[in-house]
């Protein structure tokens, strides 16, 4: 009957009335040996939430304090199958399951040691064709044991990247040219004893006073203040009391499952990592033990500043939530006597450690996609295009080129550019640019205008065509970039919000509306407090043949927070674009967000290339806190463009899956071709020569033939387009 053994826990919200009463509250109480502080709000909200036992909160009340109870024990039932989160064993099927449907992509998980109680601490290894060196990603999760809201953040990334693969350029390139250790659980011990007691373990399970049982009052090390630099620098954050919360340990690295962290990452060496830890919506970055920055602190706010506009958390040193020393953070960025210099961040994911439902845990997943992609990223080497422009003269398209390198510390020396464009589309005349030296960000941008010239087949109407630009340096690096030239863009989705709202549909709080020929979620004054809604295409758009996709937004807004600019600045509320196709099911990841004010209209460009599918779709969210509102978020248009190749004449376009009614087909031989379609759709129908001149056009409905017989010897191209799919079949008339 444990059951009724396991303490109960608490965490409980203590409120200031300024910054610098929070920062005293703090500390009076980590020196009371109330260690155990979940979030701090230096903010409006201005609390301390910590997490206390029944002993220590009446302990709080008599020192006077007046605080809130947020979150207890959650009830023992929901518990057991640990709610909506992924339990240690769980949590290895899933990734056993990723693996199994993608075993080119995803290992088995494999172990890397094991914990005091002989558990396995498991790793899987993510990233196309094993067998090469490429650049390292590290990301962790639940080394503090209460904080399964990572776990599911880190499998929902993994599973992300799995289905991008080959859809996506940029995640095939990164899976392709990056290795990305992934561990789910990095406290086994303590998180499964989570999934049998009150849930809010945080250490580990050493037996600290070796009477040869666990006892919550007694036993367990932070593994989080157990790593060997600066290890026990002061007694700030960090203890060396066994009964603390933060018990750093009788010495640096004295635990088996921090020795298993450091050996592993020391053998493979990444270049960013992440610790992710729930919860604060926080990001930071070393140091925790002082105040003075690291050297490549405006690195980190480079990316930080990235990531900020994608998820809208705080990011900041972690030395200013509150000084800390032995954490994962310092010691990846510190011990470079142990491994190259490595980017270690800290993540503090979500609102609380035990989340009511599945819905707000996809959306944490949503918003961590473009943060973790921009670290994956930064983690080796990687062209970043900002600008890809093109002028027609003639037959000819002269195309300029601008971008960055945000790998960290990868410089790109003596860059080359090359272009390739299908040969039924153009002929490239100048395709070669030497970038020269680009070091890597934030100083690594080059641009290279009219970079190329391509002269277009003189049978196109139009000049709409893929092109791909490679990039290269002689010691071996090599990343190709698919883009589009497109003179000719269809609107596939249009919006100026004059009349109704009949193309959308509303998900949650029923509060938009339009007003002064915008669309916005509070059309008469100021939007309501606790709003948390979207609306979205009610229909989604096919866009599977599109070569570019891309969404354009005119709109302004003013919004409770801060500053738009500063990465410090505390975010309340907030607007957000979100982006899904079908086969992301319920996830849809933040474009991007947005808060503070932006007192005139701007246009803003996102590329939906990557997202390109039969069903794709994006969303509008509004989501607010308590107490503070404004005037809300007005979009004077959302517009959605899309370009396709004229013509594609490559039979890896067609696709045998897409379609459960049949199929397009071309039969016949000799001159003589049968052309049908089992579904409703005229047939569009070209045929090339061997040199890509057209020299014959016809349109079908729904089916005929076609005689070629007296066409000269030699090799053609039948090529035949209906409403959904493309078809080539080459051909020999003798
Ligand atoms: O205190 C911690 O270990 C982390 N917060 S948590 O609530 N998940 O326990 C924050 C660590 C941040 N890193 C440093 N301060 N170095
Ligand atoms: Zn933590």
């Amino acid at each position: 009957m444990w059951l009724f053994l396991v303490a109960s826990s608490y965490v409980v919200r203590i409120h200031a009335g300024s910054p610098d009463e929070v920062r005293s509250i703090v500390e009076s109480l980590v020196s009371d040996g109330l260690n155990d502080i979940a979030h701090v709000d230096y903010g409006k909200g201005l609390y301390v939430d910590v997490v206390v036992s029944d002993y220590e909160m009446s302990y709080l009340k008599e020192r006077g304090f007046s605080y809130k109870v947020i979150e207890e024990s959650p009830d023992l039932s929901v518990k057991i199958n640990f709610g909506p989160y992924y339990t240690y064993s769980e949590a290895y099927s899933a990734l056993s399951n990723i693996h199994s449907s993608f075993p080119s992509l995803v290992s088995a998980p494999f172990s890397i040691g094991t914990t005091w109680e002989g558990r396995d601490i498991w790793a899987v290894r993510v990233g196309a064709d094993s067998s090469l060196h490429k650049p390292v990603f590290w990301l962790n999760n639940a080394i503090h044991a209460r904080e399964p809201g990572g776990v599911s953040v880190g499998i929902g990334f993994v599973d992300f990247l799995t289905k991008m693969y080959g859809r996506s350029p940029e995640i095939t390139y990164l899976l392709d040219n990056r290795t990305f250790y992934y561990i789910p659980v990095a406290n086994p011990d303590g998180y499964t004893y989570n999934e049998v007691s009150d849930g809010y373990w945080r250490k580990n399970k050493r037996d600290n006073n070796n009477d040869g049982q666990f006892t919550e009052a007694d036993d367990g090390v932070d593994l989080n203040r157990n790593f060997g630099y600066m290890w026990g620098y002061d007694d700030n954050g960090s203890s060396p009391d066994p009964t603390s919360p933060v018990y750093r340990g009788p010495a640096p690295f004295s635990e088996p499952e921090s020795q298993a962290y450091r050996d592993f990452f020391n053998s493979v060496q990444p270049a960013v990592a992440i610790d992710m830890h729930t919860y604060s919506n926080l990001i930071l970055w070393p140091w925790g033990y002082t105040s003075t920055p690291t050297a490549e602190d405006t690195i980190y706010r480079f990316f930080a500043w990235r990531m900020f506009r994608h998820n809208a958390y705080q990011s900041y040193q972690s030395y200013y939530l509150y000084p800390t020393n032995g954490t994962t953070d310092d010691w990846i960025h510190g011990a470079t006597d142990e491994h190259p210099l490595a980017l270690g961040w800290t993540f503090e994911v979500g609102e609380a450690f035990w989340q009511p439902d599945t819905g707000i845990i996809v959306e944490q997943i949503g918003e961590n996609i473009m943060p973790l992609l921009d670290l994956l990223k930064a983690s080796g080497p990687y062209i970043e295009i900002d600008n890809f422009d093109y002028t027609f003269s003639g037959d000819t398209v002269y195309i300029s080129i601008s971008g960055k390198n945000v790998g960290f510390g990868f410089n790109l020396n003596s860059l080359t550019a090359t272009i390739t464009v299908p040969d039924t589309f153009g002929v490239v005349v100048d395709g070669t640019e030497n970038i020269g030296d680009v070091s890597s960000v934030p100083d690594g941008y080059f641009s290279a205008p009219n970079a190329f010239a391509v002269v277009v087949r003189d049978y196109l109407p139009y000049k709409n065509f893929p092109v791909e630009i490679t990039f290269t340096t002689p010691d071996g690096f090599s990343q190709n970039i698919p883009l589009f030239v497109a003179e000719k863009l269809d609107t596939l989705f249009y919006d100026d919000f004059d009349t109704d709202l009949s193309q959308w549909t509303v998900v949650g709080d029923n509060v938009w509306g339009i007003s002064n020929g915008n669309l916005t979620e509070s059309p008469s004054g100021d939007y309501s407090n606790n709003l948390d809604t979207y609306i979205k295409l009610a229909s989604p758009l096919n866009v599977s043949d599109y070569g570019m996709v891309k969404l354009v937004i005119v709109h302004r807004w003013d919004i409770e927070g801060n500053s738009y600019q500063d990465l410090g600045s505390s975010i309340y509320d907030w607007a957000s674009i979100d982006v899904n196709a079908s086969y992301l099911e319920n996830l849809w990841p933040v474009l991007q967000r947005y808060w503070a004010s932006q007192g005139t209209y701007i246009t803003q460009e996102f590329d939906l290339t990557q997202f390109r599918d039969t069903a794709l779709n994006i969303r509008l969210k509004f989501y607010s806190d308590y107490s503070v509102t404004a005037d809300g978020w007005n979009i004077d248009k959302v517009l959605i463009v899309g370009a396709r190749p004229y013509l594609t004449v490559d039979e890896s376009e067609y696709d045998p899956s897409s379609s459960m009614f049949g199929h397009l087909m071309i039969e016949g031989r000799d001159g003589l071709y049968n052309i049908r379609v089992p579904y409703n759709s005229p047939i569009d129908v070209h045929v090339f020569n061997a040199g890509g001149r057209l020299v014959l056009r016809k349109k079908l409905e729904s089916g005929g033939s076609i005689d070629l017989r007296n066409f000269s010897p030699g090799f053609y191209i039948i090529h035949a387009r209906t409403t959904r799919e493309t078809l080539s079949k080459k051909i020999i008339i003798r």
